[in-house]
């Protein structure tokens, strides 16, 4: 499956850090915008569309596509608890990898709202039956913040499409279950899931 988009990604990197609670406080995006990931640069993987070429230069090497890693796959699905208001239409796929410079995390997702900020994090416990529990921490009595957890905020494109990638140096995240979509709003409702 090919990554959708790249002017994403790029929205990513700079916001990873906001301090995005689970179905409290989402984090104003202008705090988002202060810090850099937790790594948001790497290689290109060059020559894809020219239309999106420039876009890409800067994007991390998705999970996917890194070489002698241990990658998993998961499908987004709509939480049973979604509002109503959350796009019921949203489809995609997550890959989590493991690798020997951490563990990289990369979000393809598409039938969002045009344009939209979100927010996906990776979550301890499966979609089933508490939609993902808390946040999953490589420290479990650290902070609950990246880069202690995995954080991914994005904006949709025009087509509400987005694709997004972030890379924590601890390649000890066999504690992560699922990745959950919240709404990035005053609410931060979660409404899809995707089992890793
Ligand atoms: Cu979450």
């Amino acid at each position: 499956m090919r990554h959708l988009n790249a002017s994403a990604a790029a929205v990513a990197a700079v916001a990873t850090l906001t301090l995005a609670a689970c179905g409290a406080d989402a984090g104003s995006g202008a705090e988002g915008e202060t810090a850099p990931s937790a790594t948001g640069t790497s290689a290109d993987d060059s020559g894809a569309n020219p239309d999106t070429a420039a876009s890409r230069a800067a994007d991390p090497t998705p999970a996917d596509e890194i070489p002698d890693a241990e990658v998993v796959e998961g499908s987004f699905a709509v939480l049973p608890s979604a509002p109503e208001s959350a796009p019921q239409s949203v489809r995609g796929t997550v890959w989590l990898a493991r690798h020997d410079d951490g563990t990289t995390v990369t979000v393809d997702v598409t039938g969002l709202e045009p344009d939209t900020k979100y927010t996906s994090h990776l979550h301890a416990e499966p979609c089933e039956p508490d939609d993902g529990g808390p946040h999953f921490r490589f420290d479990p009595d650290g902070p609950a913040q990246p880069p202690n957890e995995v954080h991914l905020m994005f904006t949709t494109d025009s087509a509400g499409s987005a694709s997004t990638t972030v890379t924590n140096a601890d390649p000890d995240s066999d504690g992560a279950n699922a990745i959950l979509l919240h709404l990035d709003d005053d609410t931060g409702t979660k409404f899809a899931c995707a089992d890793l």
